[in-house]
């Protein structure tokens, strides 16, 4: 195992060492990420002082107000992720369509990303995230962003919290990278995260719980209040699935009434967070199927989302199944 201290490049290289056909394809895809996230963290940091506060004036495709942030982390990921030549096609949140890079007419993978999911929190100074997914090119078409969240490559997360953390799984297990600004290098911190069997904390907004579909999840969450459970929502998904990863307990944005398949993105925000969980010995679900089993239809299409510590996932999965 890695040892604590070391930067995010070097343990990125050792991974491809690991893999004898390894042309380092992945390795640089994954720098170019690393590189987009420094610069966004810089501007994320310093969005207090410059004019990039408040409204760009526009909505995105979920229809939701666009702030200036958002377009500025949304540019950075395009042209860090264009240029590194490692992508065939881009998804974001921020985008419609994908898009299709001339320097990644030969990338062998595609990546889905959300460049700075909690944006409502950005005007309050909470804790914020950029999210991606990465899988390999398959039909060189729309639908390899269509594979089942089982086939990742590779997803992470970096949190813009009272430090900026990179998450990142290539499939062997989840490892925290903490960035030291006074030399830019992200260091590892948090080896091999794995979350706690049983936790503390329940997370979910719980001023829709007149409008949740899913039966007996009211009576699972007051059954959680009742072994001493505490409740902690910040409404910013990455800084949310980050507390549950460290200290356990679960998450949840579920169906309701309002959002027939919740709010959460599949593609770039459940998926993701779901591959995370599981290689952290976790459970993901929608309360139907895993998560990583779902074959999504569309790019931006919503699912409901529960995912946490085996103890939780267990009683739940009680819940939703004898409803
Ligand atoms: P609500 C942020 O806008 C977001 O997409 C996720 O980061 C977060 O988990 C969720 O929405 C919060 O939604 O309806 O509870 O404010």
């Amino acid at each position: 195992m890695a040892k604590i201290g070391t930067d995010l490049n070097s343990f990125i290289l050792e991974e491809e060492r690991k893999y004898p056909n390894a042309t380092g394809s992945l390795s640089r895809a994954l720098v170019a990420i690393e590189s987009a996230t420094k610069v966004i963290a810089s501007h994320v940091r310093m969005a207090g002082l410059a004019d990039v506060l408040g409204k760009a004036g526009k909505t995105n495709v979920q229809g939701e107000e666009v702030q200036k942030l958002d377009e500025l982390a949304n540019r950075l990921m395009v042209e860090y992720l264009s240029q590194c030549g490692e992508f065939f096609a881009l998804a974001s949140e921020e985008l419609e369509e994908p898009i299709f890079p001339e320097e990644g007419k030969n990338g062998k993978y595609v990546i889905a990303f959300d460049p700075l999911d909690g944006s409502s929190n950005i005007d309050v100074n909470v804790s914020i995230g950029t999210i991606f997914s990465i899988h390999r090119r398959v039909n060189s078409d729309v639908s390899d962003f269509l594979q089942e969240g089982y086939k990742q490559v590779a997803a992470g997360y970096v949190i813009y919290g009272s430090s900026t953390m990179f998450v990142l799984s290539t499939g062997n297990g989840v490892n925290g990278f903490t960035l030291d600004p006074s030399v830019g290098m992200y260091l590892l911190s948090h080896p091999n995260i794995k979350i706690p069997e049983k936790g503390k904390i329940y997370s979910i907004n719980e001023s829709n719980d007149k409008k949740w579909i899913d039966k007996g999840l009211k009576d699972y969450i007051e059954s959680l209040k009742e072994e001493g459970y505490t409740s902690r929502y910040i409404g910013s998904m990455v800084a949310d699935v980050h507390r549950t990863l460290i200290k356990g307990g679960m998450f949840a944005y579920p169906a309701d009434s309002k959002s027939k398949n919740g709010k959460l993105r599949l593609l770039y925000e459940a998926a993701p967070m779901a591959f995370l969980t599981v290689q952290a010995q976790g459970v993901a679900t929608t309360g139907k199927e895993d998560i990583l089993n779902v074959k999504p239809t569309d790019i931006h299409q919503r699912v409901p989302v529960f995912l946490g510590g085996k103890y939780e996932m267990e009683k739940l999965k009680q819940v939703l199944i004898n409803g």
